[in-house]
């Protein structure tokens, strides 16, 4: 029998899966997308793959015992018992209603981070949290693991919104292409991190857009630790530096604009506070904290520091002073110790350009981070489920999960306030994989078995799933009806589902329903709907507030039909800051001076050692070895114990810990293990060869991985990307399967934004003696009996 196609959506793309007998067999991309990822590749195998959550689960040990601390939580031996739907939502109702009686509705953690799946209606954490809501709330999450750090520090320097229109409203790859001479990335310009847009994109527009700037003129300056971060069909130059000295670089430039009568003065002057200060800073006049005799930060301190060539730095500055400049710092900067300085420091470079707020240039943050950065703007907004209100006030900065789970009642700063961590008893995770996503897992084990219970939705048996009490199988995209677009995309996608549900997978909507109803607030929850009909509900208000502004749409039925239609109301000519700078008094920002803060009195007044109030340099663990307590550390004459920077970017072979079972991935893999990046000179050091197994350490963890030997990296550098799922099988390894996270080091940023810092962690890399431990991550746990199709 002939396969059909279905279409779909993912965050990787749209595209179409072929179905015979029910099964998904291949995918195809679509005809009107020559740039497909071939990420998509993975699908067929996910689908059907034997960690496939089939039915509901119980830990046996949680069953027997009832709630509590249980420090044998992700215990890989621990065995579950499958049950029936109707056993499981009761268990799970009853320990809901007594978390909520005993200890509050804030003792629920309910912060779900992840990225789930595309689809506006099946939104696994709007799901929860609207759920959570009707139950009256839950201790949430605040900011992302992606951009903690630019989240909170930029309303302090450009106000709100601008701020938030840093993410929406920059120039479009379409007016870099006309106006943009010169684009200096810091974090490279990655094309197989654009496959990836939150909510699913139509067609693949970034990479060929960059190319048809390079094409166009524009100029490309990659500023990396990776040749390979920004593509070779681009006209472009990389600057390799160590990893986390980008604020040197940054600094020795404006060191260079300042001492060369280079920086606009007039455009500091008008649109700025604070330029005074931090000129005094970098010429060498003033310290940190203002006081007199700092030290000079030119292109020589900024090469003694970043590696960089003096001359490569003068040369640059002058270039850029010299033409049309966008100045972008990729998310992967900001996501390590004292993020906060790179962002503002390349935020104050713009500035002494004086060219922000032009079109084509100034200052972004994203190109190459995300597929839809750069590709148009939806200011009306998207179809959306709404989430309700969360009467609880709790809330932690994202990526402080594993303090908020092991110190109760303790405090730590956040953004000018003290707070507390709540008493959290019951966690809830859907859509998300912690234990993919956070640092130091075994640090992350600890804290889940702090809490009564952990409940997690899934799709899949994640090595999250494999930390909770209560597992409840979720449908993928494939299995239910919904519709995708991302913030900016070309058209609405509907996405009618192509296969029946795995074993007894239900959509979490139905779930919630259910739940709510054995908690008495079904109506509440559902308001009389079923999903298919939230669909609709949902889709006829965005279509009413469009026809407000004199914009058609079809209605629904003939939407669904269709199947597709084009985007209304997309923008492509944004300026960041252009009211700003055509009347700074009119438009003034919302900031305490109404202008660009160079310097912030705001945060000055925190009084943080790690942020102070304006850009300055810091070196972190990166650059300096783990801090004094963190294992064996540097000190001299003894050698380095962790000689390498190991880089923990995002994966080129998926999203995230999604699908790492599919074929692509895998056919990635050495050796059933994730594949680490090394320079040849760094690997006869190391006494390594291509193809090994090696063994990957740093003061919090060890890891496997197989060895690609490559003269991409600048030497002393290692890359090894997240996503690997978590295996702590081996009794001699933290993680058998090559997961980043095994190592990296669970602190923020800084007492400012508290962000995730994991993609940089110092590390050694040597051979593995001994019999290699299998990879047992893709084996459901004892007591499931795998549903294979
Ligand atoms: N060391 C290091 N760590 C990092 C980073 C780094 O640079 N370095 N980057 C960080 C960043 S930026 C991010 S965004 C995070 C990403 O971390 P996550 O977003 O947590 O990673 P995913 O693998 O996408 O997890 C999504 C999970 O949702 C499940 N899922 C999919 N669809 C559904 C559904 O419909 N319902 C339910 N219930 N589940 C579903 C999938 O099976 C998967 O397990 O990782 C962070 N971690
Ligand atoms: N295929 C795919 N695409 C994705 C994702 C995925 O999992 N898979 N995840 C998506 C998500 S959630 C996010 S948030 C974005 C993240 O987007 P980014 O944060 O931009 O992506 P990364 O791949 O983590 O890092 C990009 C590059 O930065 C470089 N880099 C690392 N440290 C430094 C440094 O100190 N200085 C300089 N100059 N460069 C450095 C690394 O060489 C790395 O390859 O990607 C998104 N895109
Ligand atoms: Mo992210």
């Amino acid at each position: 029998m002939a396969a059909t196609l279905r279409p779909t959506s993912a965050h990787w793309g749209s595209y179409q899966v072929e179905v015979r007998d029910d099964r998904v067999v291949g995918v195809r991309a679509n005809p009107d997308d020559p740039a497909a990822a071939p990420v998509i590749g993975n699908t067929p195998v996910a689908q059907h793959h034997r960690t496939r959550v089939a039915r509901p689960a119980v830990r046996r040990r949680w069953l027997e015992h009832g709630p509590g601390p249980d420090p044998r939580r992700g215990d890989p031996e621990d065995a579950y018992v499958e049950v029936e739907w109707s056993t499981v939502l009761d268990l799970l109702a009853r320990e809901l209603e007594r978390v909520r009686t005993e200890h509050g509705n804030s003792a629920i953690y309910g912060g779900s981070y992840g990225w789930g799946s595309a689809g506006r209606i099946h939104h696994a954490q709007s799901q929860l949290h609207r759920f959570l809501n009707t139950l009256g709330g839950y201790t949430r999450s605040v900011n992302t693991y992606s951009h903690g750090a630019l989240e909170v520090l930029f309303p302090h320097l450009i106000g709100t919104p601008a701020a938030n229109r840093l993410f929406s409203r920059v120039p479009s790859w379409k007016r870099i292409r006309e106006h943009t001479e010169l684009l200096v990335s810091f974090g490279g310009l990655r094309v197989s991190n654009t496959w990836t847009s939150s909510g699913g994109r139509t067609a693949q527009t970034a990479g060929p857009a960059m190319r048809a700037a390079s094409d166009a003129g524009t100029e490309f300056v990659s500023v990396s630790p990776l040749r390979d971060d920004t593509g070779e069909d681009l006209k472009s130059t990389w600057v390799s530096l160590r990893p986390g000295t980008d604020t040197a670089v940054m600094l020795g430039l404006m060191h260079v604009l300042f001492s060369e009568g280079l920086a606009d003065t007039a455009f500091l002057d008008r649109y700025t506070v604070g330029a005074d200060r931090l000129r005094a800073y970098v010429l060498g006049g003033r310290d940190e904290r203002g006081n007199p005799g700092g030290v000079e930060r030119s292109p020589e301190w900024a090469e003694r520091v970043s590696g960089v060539p003096a001359a490569d730095l003068r040369a640059l500055a002058r270039r850029m002073a010299d033409r049309r400049t966008l100045i972008n710092v990729g998310w992967s900067v900001q996501r390590a110790k004292y993020g906060e300085q790179p962002l503002w420091a390349g935020f104050a470079l713009a500035c002494c350009l004086g060219q922000v707020g032009l079109p084509g240039a100034g200052f972004a943050s994203g190109y190459g981070s995300m597929g839809n950065y750069g590709g148009g703007a939806t200011p009306l907004g998207l179809p959306r489920m709404p989430q309700g209100n969360n009467a609880v006030r709790e809330s932690i900065p994202v990526a402080k999960v594993s303090d908020l789970l092991l110190h109760p009642g303790e405090s730590y700063d956040f953004n000018g306030e003290h707070r507390t961590y709540p008493d959290i008893r019951l966690v809830y995770w859907a859509g998300g994989n912690p234990f993919h996503h956070h640092q130091d897992l075994s640090r992350l084990t600890r804290a889940f078995g702090r809490p009564d219970t952990v409940v997690v939705h899934e799709t899949h048996w994640t090595a999250t799933a494999r930390h909770a009490d209560i597992v409840i199988p979720a449908t993928t995209v494939l299995e239910r009806d919904d519709f995708a677009a991302s913030h900016g995309d070309l058209a609405l996608r509907a996405m009618p589902r192509a296969v029946a549900p795995h074993g007894l997978a239900r959509d979490e909507y139905d779930t919630y329903a259910d739940l709510a109803e054995r908690l008495g607030v079904r109506e509440e929850f559902t308001e009389g709907r079923t999903s298919r009909e939230w669909m609709r509900v949902a889709y006829e208000r965005w279509r009413a507030l469009l026809a407000r502004r004199d914009l058609e749409v079809p209605g629904f039925d003939d939407f669904w039909e269709r199947g597709r239609i084009d985007m209304p109301a997309r923008v492509e000519d944004e300026t960041h800051l252009g009211e700003f700078r055509e009347d700074p008094e009119a438009n003034a920002l919302r900031t305490p001076s109404g202008r660009i803060e160079l310097y912030s009195e705001t945060i000055a007044s925190f009084g943080y050692e790690d942020c102070p109030g304006h850009p300055v340099w810091l070196p972190g663990p990166a650059v300096t070895g783990p801090a004094p307590g963190s294992g064996r550390h540097r000190s001299a004459g003894e050698g380095d114990a962790w000689p390498l920077v190991l880089v923990a970017n995002q994966p080129n072979t998926r999203l995230h810990s999604q699908q790492d079972m599919g074929g692509y991935s895998v056919s990635r893999k050495i050796n059933g293990r994730d594949p680490l990046r090394m320079h040849p000179r760094d690997a006869e050091i190391a006494g390594v060869r291509e193809g090994d197994v090696v063994r990957v350490s740093s003061p919090r963890g060890s890891c496997l991985a197989g060895l690609v030997l490559s003269d991409a990296l600048r030497p002393g550098v290692v890359q090894l990307s997240t996503g690997a799922w978590y295996d702590p099988s081996s009794a001699d390894v933290t993680c058998a399967h090559g997961n980043p996270n095994a190592l990296t080091e669970d602190a923020g940023t800084s007492s400012l934004s508290q962000g995730c810092t994991g993609q940089l962690v110092r590390v050694r890399v040597e051979p593995y003696a001994g019999a290699l431990p299998p990879v047992r991550a893709f084996e459901p746990p004892v007591g499931v009996e795998p549903v294979e199709g």
